[in-house]
């Protein structure tokens, strides 16, 4: 992976893709696929010189597009002086040990390719082991079927003993240092934990600007609260997440976070690896979902969103729709359907400022329920309860020395009806 990034850096990489139409894609057609897969592969570095599609029921589970289709495209390759093959779908590592032999070239799928942008954007120590966690991850099955493969020729020149006694070693050398980065992770995990205790002495809410790479969220944090985070016209310009203060016009203060980008067929574990990342997205009392409104699989990137936060947890929280970009558009016909559909939702242009005021009105008026506390009395021995509760909710006062364990919390909304029960019943007002 490493040595893919240092060869990126040099010259720009000729670059091929290949993309399957199955009879199972819907929303996004091929086009659209391999149109994104194109600025992927752009953001990583590599320069497109074309790309080969193949329609197929299913995949095939050798080679993945079928034989005949991979020698044309292999020769075609050969001809261009293709350096890397990239496929829109995930392979299997048979699949690439096989494609690899075919196009005597670096083949890549969409995973590692996001993987190693995500390696060439990663800043802070957490967003370096998390990429690494993933991409250990990544290569774990690889070793583990490669090793199955030679073990199967055990006896064979040159391949007794030693070559199994490798990989196994690879093997047990890549999963210590999963357990190790893991460990660190929970580290680095801790620490954010105290730093949110203290932020939680600010009494201030906490909202999470989410959406597709390149949506404009970025632009938007910076042109709310001035912060100077790279925006970029490239996919995941930001990964390690921001958070900075906003004063809204009527004086209430909220931590607004700007965090790394979503995409579709994101990798479950992917996603999993950036757990600690998300949970900004997962703590947040607010969603602020920007939408690239000017872009032609707008709705599709908006289901793909909504995928990836039901998978981290943090869907159904009171989330404001911000559709950006407004400035692209001649005419406002679209956004205005979009507001019909999304009430609440605003129109706004992150790069010229048009809207943002109404953002901010908006945005208060959400802030208005989500700041209110509440005093719990929880069982000593619910501590499955208890635990939720710091999880999910911003306690700012806990007193253990009484028969139940007295909380003061702001929890959000959509998840009070779980801690009703616990609720003390005289309500505060902070
Ligand atoms: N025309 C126009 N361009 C915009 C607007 N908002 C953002 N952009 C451009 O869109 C591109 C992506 O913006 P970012 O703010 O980096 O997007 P992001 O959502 O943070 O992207 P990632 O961090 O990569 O996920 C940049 O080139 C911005 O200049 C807008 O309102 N109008
Ligand atoms: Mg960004």
């Amino acid at each position: 992976m490493k040595a893919l990034i240092e060869t990126f850096r040099k010259a720009p990489e000729r670059v091929f893709l290949v993309g399957l139409e199955l009879k199972s894609r819907s929303t996004w057609d091929l086009q659209d696929s391999l149109a994104e897969l194109e600025e992927l592969a752009a953001s990583a570095g590599g320069e497109v010189i074309g790309n080969g599609t193949q329609k197929l029921d299913t995949p095939v589970s050798s080679t993945f597009i079928g034989t005949g289709k991979a020698n044309e495209f292999a020769s075609q390759c050969r001809a261009e002086n293709v350096d890397t093959v990239i496929f829109d779908d995930e392979l299997s590592p048979a699949q690439s040990r096989n494609l690899e032999e075919v196009f005597q070239c670096k083949i890549l799928d969409r995973t590692a390719l996001i993987l190693d942008i995500f390696a060439q954007r990663a800043r802070t120590r957490e967003g370096k082991l998390q990429v690494e966690l993933a991409q250990l991850q990544h290569l774990l099955p690889r070793l583990t079927r490669f090793w199955g493969h030679l073990s199967r020729q055990k006896g064979g020149i040159g391949m007794r003993g030693d070559g199994e006694t490798q990989l196994e070693t690879d093997r047990r050398r890549v999963q210590d240092r999963i357990a190790r980065i893991s460990r660190e992770l929970e580290e680095v995990r801790q620490h954010r934990l105290t730093q949110r205790a203290g932020r939680q002495r600010n009494l201030w809410p906490l909202a999470s600007i989410v959406g597709y790479t390149n949506a404009g969220k970025s632009t938007l944090l910076n042109q709310l609260t001035g912060a100077a985070t790279l925006a970029e016209d490239m996919m995941f310009a930001t990964l390690d997440p921001t958070t900075r203060r906003l004063r809204l016009p009527t004086n209430q203060n909220v931590l607004l976070t700007d965090t790394v980008g979503f995409i579709r067929k994101l990798p479950h574990r992917l996603v999993e690896s950036f757990k600690a990342t998300l949970e900004e997205v997962v703590q947040a009392e607010l969603l602020l979902h920007v939408v690239d409104l000017s872009h032609p699989q707008a709705e599709a990137q908006i289901l793909a969103v909504n995928g990836v936060l039901e998978e981290i947890g943090a869907a159904g929280k009171p989330t404001l729709m911000v559709f950006n970009k407004v400035d692209r558009f001649e005419s406002r016909e679209l956004l205005h359907q979009y507001l019909e559909r999304f009430p609440g939702a605003v129109g706004i242009s992150a790069k010229t400022g048009e809207g943002v005021a109404e953002l901010m009105v908006e945005l208060g008026a959400m802030l208005r329920p989500v700041r209110e506390f509440l005093d719990l009395s929880i069982p000593h021995e619910a501590s499955s309860i208890i635990a939720k509760l710091h999880a999910v909710a911003q306690v700012v006062e806990r007193d253990y020395s009484g028969e139940t364990a007295r909380f003061k919390a702001r929890i959000p909304p959509h998840l009070r009806s779980e801690f009703s029960c616990y609720v003390v019943p005289e309500l505060t007002e902070s």
